[in-house]
């Protein structure tokens, strides 16, 4: 397919000081490469600029970068290419998700965001404990109160908290859990997947997607995958998904042929170890545009 790959190199959502680098190091790492050898048209559109300098920190900061981030997107969507947004911190998913409302809006289709995170990022400027707007695009997208002037105006109606699904969570703050629970966001938690697997409860989200006739966006931050095979993130988080289990959701993801926009988010190179996390990152996003390691449809086990 036609793939718009935006980099955003915004950092101003977290404290932790690198993620500004991440869009390089992917790129460094071969992220155009790996997908055009795949067959996919690949158009680099550089790195988003924010449409007033931004200011140090916070929500103001963050409106700048993704009134222009929300811009690219919808105009990616709307030349019928697949907008990859590269990041930077997960604030950065606010214009990335803006862009994909409005695009969804305008088709009058549905838009189901799965969310590969170890966090829940449902914090709002009121739950949050650090402050950091990097834990807060979900609640703000789903119009939780307490954002001012985020989205250029008229903004689309808000997000269905009923169509975002969390996958790989294991870490949430208290008011957000809250939260969660209360709008009833759909859960895939780390204990769920220790007992059946990634595969059948991603599998029932596909499912539901499919049957919705929805647009499916992906945001993979980092910190899903475990610190052991991903550390350089700010946020590590033990016990997150391994190598294979990663793969296998980014196997499926291309097979169900619903993802339509994607982001990758929160690699900081400040904090890898040699470029490993940007290359893992390389391959799963490779995989979810349909590397594979065979050209056949696997044989099934008793054939072996
Ligand atoms: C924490 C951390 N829940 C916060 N969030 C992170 O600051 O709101 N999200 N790291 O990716
Ligand atoms: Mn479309
Ligand atoms: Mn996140
Ligand atoms: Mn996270």
């Amino acid at each position: 397919c036609r793939i718009a790959l935006i980099g955003v190199p915004i950092e101003v959502g977290t404290s932790e000081p690198g993620a500004l680098m991440g869009p390089a190091a992917l790129r460094t790492a071969g992220l155009v490469r790996a997908l055009s050898d795949l067959g996919h048209a690949v158009t680099d559109h550089g790195d988003v600029v924010p449409d007033e300098p931004a200011e140090s920190r916070g929500l103001a900061a963050v409106t700048a970068w993704s009134r222009a981030l929300s811009r690219a997107v919808l105009a990616a969507l709307e030349a019928g290419a697949l907008p990859l947004a590269v990041g930077g911190d997960h604030s950065l998913s606010l214009g990335s998700i803006d862009g994909v409302m409005r695009h969804c809006a305008s088709q009058g289709r549905p838009l189901f965001v799965l969310w590969l995170d170890a966090h829940a990022d449902f914090n709002t400027p009121e739950t949050s404990p650090s402050g950091n707007v990097h834990g807060m695009p979900l609640a703000a997208l789903c119009g939780e109160p307490g954002f001012p002037r985020l989205f250029a105006e008229p903004a689309p109606p808000p997000l269905a908290p009923s169509h975002v699904h969390l996958f790989g969570l294991r870490s949430i703050d208290a008011g957000e859990r809250a939260l969660v629970t209360a709008r009833r966001v759909g859960v895939t938690d780390m204990r769920t997947i220790d007992e059946f697997g990634v595969v059948a409860p991603l599998r029932r989200v596909l499912d539901g997607v499919s049957a919705l006739g929805a647009h499916l966006h992906v945001s993979l931050d980092i910190d899903f995958l475990d610190p052991s095979i991903a550390p350089g993130v700010g946020t590590t988080v033990p016990g997150g998904a391994t190598f294979r289990e990663a793969h296998l959701i980014m196997e499926m993801l291309h097979d169900s042929g619903l993802v339509r926009s994607l982001d990758v988010v929160e690699l900081n190179p400040f904090l890898d170890e040699r470029g490993r996390s940007a290359r893992v990152l390389v391959e799963l996003v490779a995989s979810l545009f349909g590397r594979r390691i065979l050209d056949r449809p696997t044989l099934p086990v008793e054939a072996v």
